[in-house]
């Protein structure tokens, strides 16, 4: 059970972050809106926000997700790939400081971003991308494991379709873990339930189960009756703003 989450609007400069997605340029408004229509989501199942003031020093800093990694007993900083992103931490550290006792970082050379980063119960999935280093993962595995913790490592850098391992993948309940079908005949899975997504759909391989609901993005519908067929209670969600900033659902907030 989650029962808090950080968010963080976008600021008006929203536009300036890094994308590869061809998509056009997101509508700053629209995406307020879609912002605040999934913080609502977040809400309705159970969860109390941690809303942060938007940050225009950092125009991707709305995609809290990659710079930490929360577990039921830890909590990890990262240090993402991106220079342009590396200035979001200081504002996470202060603000997870009033949760965890301690608090590790991922510390150069080592690289990660929380996208990468795919907790499947006790075990974690964790991305080699061009965001996320060995040593980034090897740090990571380190803190992990003294939480009896096991880890994995996944090399997505000859991927284009994604910029994260959770673009990919996402982990439910119950041993179910969704999966695109470009990484469905990994290996890595194969111990998997695996609810397989197609191609046209694979965007929304990257939803979240955030108590007892599936918050997925909208227009899906192949995979949305597939989750309701498998006793999951999807809840699609308007984020077709954050998609145009390689943005994924999951990447709009920490949950803890
Ligand atoms: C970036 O390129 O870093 C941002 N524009 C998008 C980050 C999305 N993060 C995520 O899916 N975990």
């Amino acid at each position: 059970m989650f029962k808090h989450a950080v968010v963080r609007p976008l600021g008006h400069n929203f536009t300036e972050g890094l994308t590869t997605a061809q998509l056009g340029t997101p509508d700053v408004n629209l995406a307020l809106l879609q912002h605040e229509a999934y913080c609502q989501a977040l809400e309705n199942c159970g969860v109390a926000l941690i809303r942060l003031p938007c940050d225009l020093h950092h125009p991707d800093s709305t995609f809290v997700e990659d710079t930490a990694v929360l577990t039921s007993q830890s909590a990890i900083l990262t240090r993402p790939g991106a220079a342009s992103r590396l200035g979001e931490i200081d504002a996470i550290r202060k603000t997870i400081r009033n949760f965890y006792p301690s608090i590790h970082e991922i510390v150069a050379p080592g690289t990660l971003d929380g996208g990468d980063v795919c907790q499947a119960g006790s075990h974690f999935f964790m991305g080699i991308s061009h965001r996320t280093n060995q040593e980034g993962a090897r740090q990571l595995s380190r803190w992990l494991s003294a939480d009896d913790c096991t880890s994995s490592t996944v090399d997505i850098r000859d991927m284009n379709s994604i910029l994260h391992l959770k673009s990919g993948i996402a982990y439910l309940d119950n041993n179910d873990l969704v999966v695109m079908d470009e990484l469905a005949g990994r290996d890595e899975f194969s111990g998997y339930n695996l609810i397989r997504v197609p191609a046209e759909e694979s965007y929304a391989c990257n939803c979240i189960l955030v108590n007892d609901r599936v918050l997925m993005p909208a227009g899906f519908p192949r995979l949305e009756e597939h989750l309701a067929r498998r006793g999951y209670i999807p809840l699609p969600l308007e984020v077709s703003e954050f998609r145009k900033m390689d943005g994924g659902l999951s990447c709009l907030s920490l949950r803890f």
